[in-house]
């Protein structure tokens, strides 16, 4: 067997660029040549046409003129492009694209952007040498032949033509797939910058980005003809049931287990809407199931139906399942009669009034759409509060800085203040808990960070230390559980198993601005319930905390995390509970000090790009300071640790 080496660099807490270790360009040229056809592969159940128009790109190089070859990836594509086409996709040039140079190359791209344009998802996958040149992606053409940085962009193929392809398009699902692990072909040259693995790349919305391996490993040859990593890839888009991070997730199990646990592809998503299933309706359970498969199938095939019959159904199956609650409340909505408007008052009928022979109805205001609910349940069965449309003040002002006695160098990031309009959003009640995280990775198979890399960082009663087997479900380390637990917030989820958690449940995790305005209301109150701190309406430092700033004078009841919701006076204007204290909690904005000094004001994003992201609210080893509303902190988005968990929003 031969060995290739790898690729991007791994942790997003470090900007430093990985170069590939290269075990020599000879080895390369090594991998088996062998016909393809033999990767295990389990039967496409029958597909019914997809209701969304599904579009791929396929490309292998492997027949390099100025660097080693490859054999393998031609046949990968092969495989891909025929396990995508039985799956309904329709392919750019009708098969996979093979050995392109530049300008065949730069030719199929320019037309995937055009093709794709109204289409549901679409599908970029790439098999052959990749680089990365400043932290820059490049695909290599068959014919490059670099001999200095400065022809890397004429020669090479930047990975972000394809994203803005996919970007422009409409379409709700892209995906990306990158089986370019292969040893840095151009070592030895001018290309000082340039390393054999990928660099992480930020997601662009609806996008997931999938590469053969973690970064700074070795990624094994396969022994038959093809990559472990496509081999597994083909045999997870063929399997009913899986849901799209479930197919990247079992592919990512397959890889580990077939290489001895060497190679683990990863995987890196933006927030998605909805659900997407390669083979397979939901409502087809994955053969050879367990039982829970089988009921989130079941629950997945019912719960967009109108019908009150649906859920009826449902329920005399599963009558204490585990989304019996959610289906008697919509079965509930389905059945209860709409109530009566109001009759007009008598007294002040409309005066009709005639017109060239036409009544026209005036004095009464054209019918309005009814206001959206206060409350709604979302997919995962997590009760969301309304935050209606309209401005609020974002931030803080010097002056309110120094009635709070906040240091300006610590606390300056919340300068200036400023109204921001944000569109209406569903924000969720409570942080997850653990009970729905589990639900959750039950359904998908979902491992977080923390578990595929063995540790999480744990507050040992002094410091907070890097603990091997700290993980969600063991968040103190070995021996410790979520056993009594299941209502406190998760925790030891990085910002990725916040984001998959919440499309997962058909949500996205907030921006900044929305977690804020949620938060403190429209008035830019500094706490969610008023202006002055108040230790009894949140879980903080208090005298029970582990901590030397520990206020000595409060006692909220907890010395680490809370049950979510035990602080009824502390909810805010919206009804939103814990948004202070209790944990930490994710959002989606990359983190920018600056950023308030010219952020839109409208429905602002967060920055395009950063290292660290935004956490929110202060938690459970915070000092009250921290919890209030304006205040921002930011973390690493790998962080995984004891305060910092999450909850999701939804647009309207
Ligand atoms: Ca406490
Ligand atoms: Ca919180």
């Amino acid at each position: 067997m031969v060995r290739e080496t790898t690729c991007r660099n791994v942790l997003i807490t470090v900007c430093l660029l990985l170069v590939c270790t290269t075990l020599g360009s000879t080895q390369s040229g090594k991998r088996r040549q062998q016909e393809p056809r033999g990767a295990p592969v389990v039967p496409a159940a029958p597909t019914v046409p997809p209701a969304e128009r599904r579009v791929a790109l396929v490309i292998g190089n492997g027949q390099y003129h100025h660097v080693p070859r490859l054999a393998n990836p031609t046949t990968d594509a092969r495989l891909i492009a025929e396990t995508l086409t039985s799956v309904g996709f329709t392919l750019i040039g009708s098969q996979a694209q093979l050995d392109l140079d530049k300008p065949a190359f730069d030719r199929v791209v320019q037309e995937f952007g055009t093709v794709i344009q109204g289409a549901g998802v679409a599908l970029f996958y790439y098999a052959g040498h990749g680089v990365q040149v400043r932290g820059v992606n490049y695909l290599v053409p068959v014919s490059a032949n670099p001999t200095r940085e400065a022809d890397v962009d004429f020669q090479l193929l930047n990975t972000d033509l394809v994203l803005r392809q996919m970007e422009g398009a409409g379409t709700r699902l892209n995906l990306l797939l990158l089986d370019a692990c292969r040893n840095n072909p151009f070592a030895g040259r001018g290309l000082r910058a340039a390393g054999g693995g990928l660099a992480q790349m930020q997601a662009p919305e609806g996008t997931l980005i999938s590469y053969a391996t973690q970064p700074g490993n070795v990624a094994q040859d396969g022994t038959d003809g093809h990559s472990p990593y496509t081999a597994a890839l083909a045999h997870a888009f063929r399997k009913p049931g899986l849901d799209v991070f479930a197919v990247f997730n079992e592919t990512g199990l397959a890889v580990k287990q077939r290489t001895g646990g060497a190679q683990q592809p990863w995987v890196s998503s933006s927030p998605i809407a909805g659900q997407f299933y390669f083979t397979g309706a939901p409502d087809q359970p994955p053969p050879g199931g367990n039982a829970d498969a089988v009921e989130i199938a079941f629950w997945n095939s019912v719960k967009e139906d109108p019908s009150p019959e649906a859920f009826q159904t449902y329920l005399e199956s599963y009558p204490q399942g585990k989304f019996a609650a959610l289906a008697r409340l919509k079965l509930k909505q389905l059945t209860d009669p709409p109530k009566p408007t109001p009759a007009p008052p008598v007294t002040e009928p409309p005066p009709p009034r005639t017109s060239g022979g036409t009544q026209v109805a005036v004095g009464s205001s054209p019918p309005q759409p009814p206001p959206p609910p206060a409350t709604m349940v979302g997919n995962d069965g997590a009760e969301m509060v309304l935050v209606p449309a309209g401005e609020f003040s974002m931030g803080s002002d010097a002056d309110e800085l120094d009635r709070v006695q906040a240091d300006r160098k610590v606390f300056g990031n919340e300068l200036p203040r400023h109204r921001v309009y944000l569109d209406a959003f569903y924000l969720d009640t409570y942080e997850v808990t653990n009970a729905r995280f589990q639900q959750f990775a039950q359904a998908t198979g979902y491992r977080t960070q923390a578990e595929r890399e063995g540790w999480g960082d744990v507050f040992t009663g002094e410091t907070v230390e890097q603990v091997h087997g700290a993980h969600w479900r063991a968040p103190q380390g070995p021996g410790s559980s979520i056993v009594g637990l299941e209502q406190h917030p998760v925790v030891q989820v990085s910002q990725e198993g916040a984001h998959a958690y919440c499309a997962w449940a058909g949500k996205r995790l907030p921006t900044e601005a929305e977690w804020e305005k949620a938060a403190r209301g429209p008035d830019g109150q500094t706490y969610p319930w008023g202006h002055r701190f108040d230790g009894k309406r949140a879980n903080f430092c208090d005298t029970n905390c582990g901590y030397r700033w520990k206020d000595q004078a409060a006692n909220d009841g907890y010395r680490a995390t809370a049950p979510v919701g035990s602080y009824e006076g502390g909810k805010s204007p919206y009804g939103a509970y814990d948004m202070a204290g209790n944990v930490w909690e994710w959002v989606s904005d990359w983190y920018d000090a600056n950023y308030y000094r010219n952020s839109p004001t409208q429905n602002p994003p967060g920055p395009a790009s950063g290292e660290q992201a935004v956490i929110r609210g202060g938690g459970w080893s915070s000092r009250a300071l921290n919890l209030r509303a304006p205040n921002r902190d930011k973390a690493a988005p790998a962080t995984r640790e004891g305060y910092v968990g999450f909850r999701c929003a939804k647009p309207l």
